[in-house]
């Protein structure tokens, strides 16, 4: 038996294309990172195409019941980092406070100082895609995203707003900031969609 050999090639399945493995962390955003110290300032906001638009405050999201995710991230950039163990809260937690109109198809992801990132309604409803509140044993730090991120480990990983203040449901697809500026509207890391000509 040659397990040593079939580990290995299950770990090469798990690294897209032209993907390196990293064991630390990069931080990579565009902007400042925000600073909170007022929480009672903070909410999350659904909005868009549903029934009825709600916010919900720091203290309920954060009362909200968490799981544990384990996952691999690709970014762009070309690193990836393999088995991450989050602690986060799933979409469906959140989805449960709104109900969808039938002609929301797509996501846009807003965060602070109105950064944005665009995704199919299916993939944002994923069960591997959620809310991150801590990694890896600890709570985000600022320069990963604390309070909460996105986190939609099936797409590169500017899709995973970082400091996420609320979703909004569109019926049709729209850019979001790095889509704007030449990345690719959807991002299969499998596939290499980096940017718009991919
Ligand atoms: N709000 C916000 N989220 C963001 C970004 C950003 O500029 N602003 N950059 C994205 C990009 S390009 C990447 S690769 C990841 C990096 O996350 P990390 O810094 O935790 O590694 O965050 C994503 N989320
Ligand atoms: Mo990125």
């Amino acid at each position: 038996m040659s397990d040593g050999k079939q580990t290995q090639t299950a770990a090469n399945d798990r690294v897209p294309p032209g993907q390196t493995v990293t064991e630390g962390f990069p931080v990579l955003h565009y902007g400042s990172v925000p600073y909170y110290n007022d929480m009672s300032k903070w909410d999350f906001r659904l909005f868009g195409l549903v029934e009825q638009e709600i916010t919900i405050s720091h203290k309920d999201f954060m009362a909200l019941p968490r799981q544990e995710f384990n996952n691999d991230i690709h970014c762009v950039t070309t690193w990836s980092k393999l088995d991450n163990v989050w602690e986060g809260i799933s979409v469906q937690e959140v989805m449960k406070r709104v109900k969808l109109k039938p002609e929301a198809r797509y996501v846009m992801l807003h965060a602070e100082h109105g950064w944005t990132t665009n995704l199919p309604l299916d993939d944002f409803l994923r069960d591997t895609s959620f809310f991150g509140i801590r990694h890896n044993g600890q709570l985000l730090t600022p320069d990963h995203g604390y309070p909460v991120r996105m986190v939609v480990p099936h797409l590169y990983f500017w899709k995973s707003a970082k400091w996420i203040r609320g979703v909004e449901f569109m019926e049709r697809d729209k850019p979001g900031f790095w889509e704007r500026n030449g990345y690719h509207m959807y991002g299969d890391p499998f596939k290499e969609q980096r940017y718009d000509f991919d």
